[in-house]
């Protein structure tokens, strides 16, 4: 994502897989993340999108919640926005009603569906995950390998979605806290196995707007209004100082903060949110207006919404126009996933 300025909060598409593998097996005490998108082999697993959306209604797709289909704006011209990131030319798009679940699938749920299918993660299958190094103790800190564009983050070996910081943590008092350190194969297979598919990016964007026409954030164009935080991002200096005013350091419980005006809790802030989408900077300007899917293929896949990690002084991918991506066997402690049906 070297075109990207400034560089996501999020660890690059650049430095997943098997690349990196090669790459933590010499000294070398960064990650190359400039390297090019092609590190990463390409996969097959897009059309896994087109997984059957018309099976029998399950207990995962009855959480979701009904989006009336429209029309909307999607994208922004705003001047706080990154042009870079493919965040215009603001176009109207047209969609088929759907459903979409309130929120990000969480760490209850996903063990449910490893229990039941004793699915192995991207993060358990290479060995490690990115971890930010504020959640790493000291020692642990100094010695991690780190992404050169991005050295907040910790290259940390057996960190996966059942140990977020690494070995000696686990997920008992985060039951309803995002799953993270999720790819976007494993967010596939939990669709899979529950009846559900992920939402499309216009979906997604439609969805987090709740109804509102071209507003800055999912309640409206001021980020904390009379004061009050409405979502979980970074307060303080990045990536330094993190305040938590919002009352988050890290991931939030997934119903934090009041909902949009659809019923989804946490669009911005919280957890990125993948898509089922391969991500261009550039194929919507031209693309289809109506129900569209996104470029036949890619390198990495769509996220939404940004993460407990985005700040305004660096990263304010919060917004809801705001894109990012990442490749499709990438994780990190800051990468979640909501579900989609219909
Ligand atoms: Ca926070
Ligand atoms: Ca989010
Ligand atoms: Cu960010």
């Amino acid at each position: 994502m070297a075109a990207h300025p400034p560089a996501c909060c999020a660890p690059s598409a650049d430095v997943g897989g098997p690349a990196l593998l090669t790459l933590t097996a010499s000294p070398a005490n960064s990650v190359g993340a400039a390297a090019a998108h092609t590190a990463t082999p390409a996969r097959t697993h897009a059309h896994a999108t087109a997984a059957p959306h018309t099976g029998t209604p399950t207990r995962a797709a009855g959480r979701t919640v009904a989006i009336p289909g429209g029309r909307f704006l999607m994208g922004t011209d705003d001047a706080e926005g990154f042009p870079a990131d493919g965040e215009g030319p603001v176009r109207e798009i047209e969609l088929r009603p759907f459903r979409i679940d309130p929120t990000t699938v969480t760490n209850a749920r996903f063990a449910t569906f490893v229990k039941a299918t004793g699915h192995v993660t991207d993060a358990e299958r290479f060995g490690f995950s990115f971890v930010f190094e504020g959640f790493l103790p000291p020692q642990s800190a100094r010695q991690a390998q780190r992404v050169q564009a991005a050295p907040w983050w910790a290259v940390v070996p057996g960190a996966d979605w059942r140990r977020p910081y690494g070995p000696g943590s686990d997920v008992g008092a985060l039951q309803n806290h995002p799953v993270v350190h999720v790819s976007w194969h494993d967010a596939q297979s939990y669709c899979d196995w529950s009846g559900t598919r992920l939402p499309t990016e216009a979906e997604w964007e439609y969805a987090a707007r709740g109804g509102l026409e071209q507003a800055r954030y999912p309640w409206g164009d001021e980020l904390t209004p009379g004061g009050r935080h409405l979502c979980n991002i970074w307060q303080g200096e990045f990536p330094t100082r993190n305040t938590a005013a919002d009352g988050h350091l890290g991931t939030a419980p997934v119903k934090s903060y009041r909902p949009n005006g659809y019923g989804l809790y946490n669009v911005a802030g919280n957890v990125w949110e993948w898509c089922a989408d391969w991500f261009s900077v550039d194929f919507h300007a031209t693309g289809p207006r109506v129900d569209p899917t996104g470029p036949a293929e890619g390198t990495a896949r769509v996220m939404r919404g940004g993460s407990h990690m985005c700040h305004e002084s660096y990263c304010n991918r919060y917004r809801i126009a705001a894109r990012s991506a990442n490749t499709p066997d990438s994780s990190a402690g800051n990468i979640g996933f909501r579900v989609a049906a219909g």
